[in-house]
């Protein structure tokens, strides 16, 4: 590969880091945001979900994961067919 000598035979492609951002919103009970996100997002524990609805309830927005844009928008769709409101940005 031409990307650096760590990724030498491995073909997985380096794409640039897309952050999901979930918004507060009056309509869902906090319980149920903890639900979806544990249900959507891959590895999302219980605490984590928890914490990452208590930041998007209190200051309105909050980081829900980093990962690629593609990723990303399928999280952001994910999320959205479940009532919950979430937007994509580039992290870097
Ligand atoms: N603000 C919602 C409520 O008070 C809970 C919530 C948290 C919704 C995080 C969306 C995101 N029931």
């Amino acid at each position: 590969g031409r990307e650096s000598e760590f990724d030498l035979k491995k073909k997985k492609k380096i794409t640039p880091p897309y952050r999901v951002i979930l918004h507060n919103d009056d309509i869902n009970r906090r319980e149920y945001v903890v639900q979806v996100l544990m249900k959507v997002i891959p590895g999302m524990t219980l605490d984590n979900a928890v914490n990452i609805m208590q930041e998007a309830h209190h200051n309105g927005l909050s980081v829900v994961i980093i990962c690629s844009q593609a990723e990303a928008e399928e999280h952001c769709r994910q999320l959205r067919r479940n009532g919950l409101l979430s937007t994509i940005e580039p992290a870097s």
